[in-house]
């Protein structure tokens, strides 16, 4: 049988219904709200011809499968290519694409290396770092808040966070829209990343080495783990190479995305100012609103169902992040920005055994970056339309002109 994109076709149990789409058209991606609508109101479950794939877009249905890692497993990948018919493009990620038991020793090691208690500790080096990048901005008037800012705050903090000894901006955030680029399909987006790998892989694999890194990092921490025999040092390597996977374009995301719906929505900006202890529930807000990670994907490992339709072993399931975000009947107005909603139960993290390992630190950069910017600037006001920049996994922004100003 000829595979789709990497992986087998399926026959869709009858019944479950039959949309023409392609969900990672740039326009759909660019703009994907009427995309999820469509979605949420086809069904629990959609077949999509185009990859011959099945979508979930439905809250309820989104977090079950999300939680549901018996049967929808992440070791066949998290995209659309099936890791057991074909080789990946990278070597697997041993905390990602993996299930238990393998997956609840790696998860155990990163979990301790992101800990609350470690988060604290960094408290002060994140917000020294947001100070320096919030005055060197301030005097400027008009910034692209996407270049000057969101992706300078993570690219400076990271790096010192896990200690790495080789620095280079522009190869950690192409390699992380190479990584999320590489769960969609084979279309322009992703050959065009995957262009850059033959530089980027060897600089980042090599980057992960314990001798590129410092003695007091979360690299360290990592290492440490392996020297006590934990996990191997080659496994150390590997999870030191998550963090750079998965912590670099999120949270420049993440960031980006926060001052967008802050500067579109001026209200919700004074009520921040208002009561700087909202910035948590506000970045949660920001987090279900925008979805930086709008879709990522499972495999029936076995003969299943959905909402009571059959699935055959091998299926892919898109599982639409943005879609579970944006769904009225689990939100009510899910089209209105209010930073004190407190979205509890947002899958913008994911769920289940797999949610966001690193969510703690993702907060902890807001919240320094947040609190830097409500210090000195008095408002934010769009300079320009926002450009979106479409990835196959993240919805992000490529230019965010914004007028700040001072107190
Ligand atoms: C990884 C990783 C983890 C989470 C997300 C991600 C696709 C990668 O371990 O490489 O992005």
């Amino acid at each position: 049988m000829t595979l789709i994109e990497g992986h087998e076709p399926i026959i869709p149990a009858a019944g479950i219904p039959v949309w023409d789409i392609d969900p990672y058209d740039e326009s759909v991606l660019r703009d994907p709200q009427a995309y999820y609508a469509e979605l949420r109101r086809l069904g629990d479950v959609v077949y999509i011809p185009r990859y011959s794939v099945l979508a979930v877009g439905r809250h309820k249905i989104t977090q079950k499968i999300f939680g549901d890692h018996e049967n929808f497993v992440s070791s066949r990948g998290v995209g659309l290519n099936d890791f057991k018919l074909g080789k990946p493009w990278r070597e697997p990620s041993i905390i990602l694409e993996v299930d238990p038991p393998e997956h609840t020793k790696t998860r155990k090691v990163m979990a301790r290396a992101l800990s609350p208690k470690v988060m604290k500790a960094l408290a002060s080096l994140f917000n020294e770092i947001a100070e320096q990048v919030v005055d060197g901005i301030v005097q400027k008037g008009t910034i692209d808040a996407v270049t000057e800012l969101a992706e300078i705050f993570p690219t400076t903090v990271f790096p010192k966070v896990l200690g790495m000894k080789d620095v280079n901006a522009r190869f950690l955030v192409d390699y992380g829209a190479m990584v999320f680029n590489g769960v969609g399909p084979d279309n322009a987006l992703r050959r065009n990343s995957m262009s850059k790998a033959s530089e980027i892989v060897p600089w980042i694999t090599n980057a992960c080495a314990r001798d590129r890194l410092t003695e007091d990092g979360l690299g360290a921490l990592i290492y440490a783990d392996a020297d006590n025999g934990e996990i191997s040092h080659a496994e150390a390597a590997m999870l030191v190479r998550s963090f750079l996977s998965a912590g670099v374009d999120t949270t420049v995301t993440g960031i980006g995305n926060a001052l967008w719906c802050l500067s579109q929505n001026p209200a919700e900006w004074e009520k921040l100012k208002a009561d700087p202890k909202l910035f948590r529930p506000a970045f949660e807000e920001v987090l279900r609103f925008t979805s930086p990670v709008h879709t990522f994907a499972r495999t029936a490992g076995r003969d299943t169902e959905i909402a009571g339709f059959p699935v055959q072993e091998g299926t892919k399931v898109l599982c639409v992040l943005g879609a579970a975000n944006s769904d009225p009947e689990k939100w009510g107005d899910p089209e209105v920005f209010r930073i004190d909603r407190k979205p509890v139960g947002h899958v913008a993290f994911g769920a289940g055994i797999h949610g966001c390992v690193g969510q703690n630190l993702a907060r902890a950069e807001l919240e320094a970056i947040l609190s830097a910017m409500l210090a000195k600037i008095d408002r934010i006001e769009p300079a320009g339309d926002p450009v979106w920049r479409p990835n196959n996994a993240i919805h992000a922004l490529d230019k965010l002109p914004l007028k700040l100003i001072q107190k």
